[in-house]
């Protein structure tokens, strides 16, 4: 079909509308149709194809695999990008790098202050101490700043979504002591892989790509009055650390992974050899002339 004709199927479709409905959602979904239309004309995608399509939407919806095929189509990245590029226009540039959520944060997990232990001792991983400071931007500590933390264990695991981990292992609230300091003892995360006979990795092999992400932190920071920073920090030479599936690997957010010892691990309980980052967050003021960054996302709760 030529471009004329397509134009007035679509006039015809758009012109079945009332005036009822939400007219942001009328705008999107017109677009997305329109586009998808010319894609199916140019491509000359066949009927087969498209219903195999169709099938692979909804089994993926059955699978609860959408947040991770966003991620690794880099729709993920990309908002973030674009928010970065808001930012930048108006002159917002101090803070922490953002990076993405992912989809498996799970909200709700025990809270302290000052410092948490993140693992239950049964997870053969290094042991590792990851300490700093929330700061503001002029440099200022920000003291009863919320630092969530979750990662994946030994295993590229996530508890809740992997049932045989305790309830938010891996995952805690700390909040910062007076002088904006948080440290947590936990164990060096492995790098996670989206489920080999997942919907996702279905689609991954179509397209010739891997589904691994390297080994990485969760972080969400927050203070009140502050711009919520969503981000993670990298695991220094994992072999997929410039080349993760989900595109999150950002300078700025790998901190050296230093090798220590001694008293400073014996004062957070730990014997022996340790792991151990020191990486301080810095939050920027909340304001009016840029988007947000709380964003709306349906989570798990446990
Ligand atoms: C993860 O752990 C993750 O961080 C992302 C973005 C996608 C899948 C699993
Ligand atoms: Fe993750």
């Amino acid at each position: 079909m030529n471009r004329d004709a397509i134009d007035a199927l679509l006039q015809r479709i758009n012109d079945s509308a009332t005036s009822e409905g939400n007219a942001r959602t009328k705008a999107i979904v017109n677009r997305i149709v329109r586009d998808l239309f010319y894609t199916i004309e140019d491509l000359d995608v066949t009927p087969s194809e498209f219903w195999t399509a169709i099938n692979y939407l909804g089994e993926t919806g059955q699978s609860g695999e959408y947040g991770l095929l966003a991620a690794g189509l880099g729709f993920e990245h990309f908002l973030d990008a674009r928010l970065d590029e808001k930012e930048q226009q108006a002159g917002v540039s101090d803070g922490t790098p953002r990076t993405i959520e992912g989809p498996l944060y799970v909200s709700g997990a025990p809270e302290s202050v000052g410092h948490a232990r993140l693992d239950d001792g049964t997870d053969p991983g290094e042991t590792l101490l990851m300490r700093g400071r929330v700061l503001s931007e002029d440099g200022s500590p920000l003291k009863g700043a919320l630092v969530e933390v979750w990662h994946a264990n030994y295993l590229g695991n996530y508890s809740y979504f992997d049932k045989s981990q305790p309830d938010f292992n891996l995952r805690r609230t700390i909040r910062t002591d007076d002088e904006g300091n948080y440290a947590f003892t936990s164990v060096v995360p492995v790098g996670y892989s989206v489920p080999p006979a997942g919907k996702t990795q279905q689609l991954l092999d179509q397209l010739g790509r891997h589904g691994h992400r390297p080994a990485h932190i969760h972080f969400f920071v927050s203070s009140p009055g502050f711009r919520k920073l969503t981000t993670q920090i990298n695991i220094e030479g994992d072999p997929y650390l410039w080349d993760d599936f989900a595109f999150a690997t950002r300078e700025g957010l790998v901190p050296e992974l230093k090798k220590a010892e001694g008293a400073l691990g014996e004062s957070y309980g730990i014997k022996g050899n340790f792991a151990l980052i020191d990486f301080d967050f810095t939050l920027v003021k909340e304001r009016a002339d840029v988007p947000p960054t709380e964003v709306e996302r349906v989570r798990a709760a446990s």
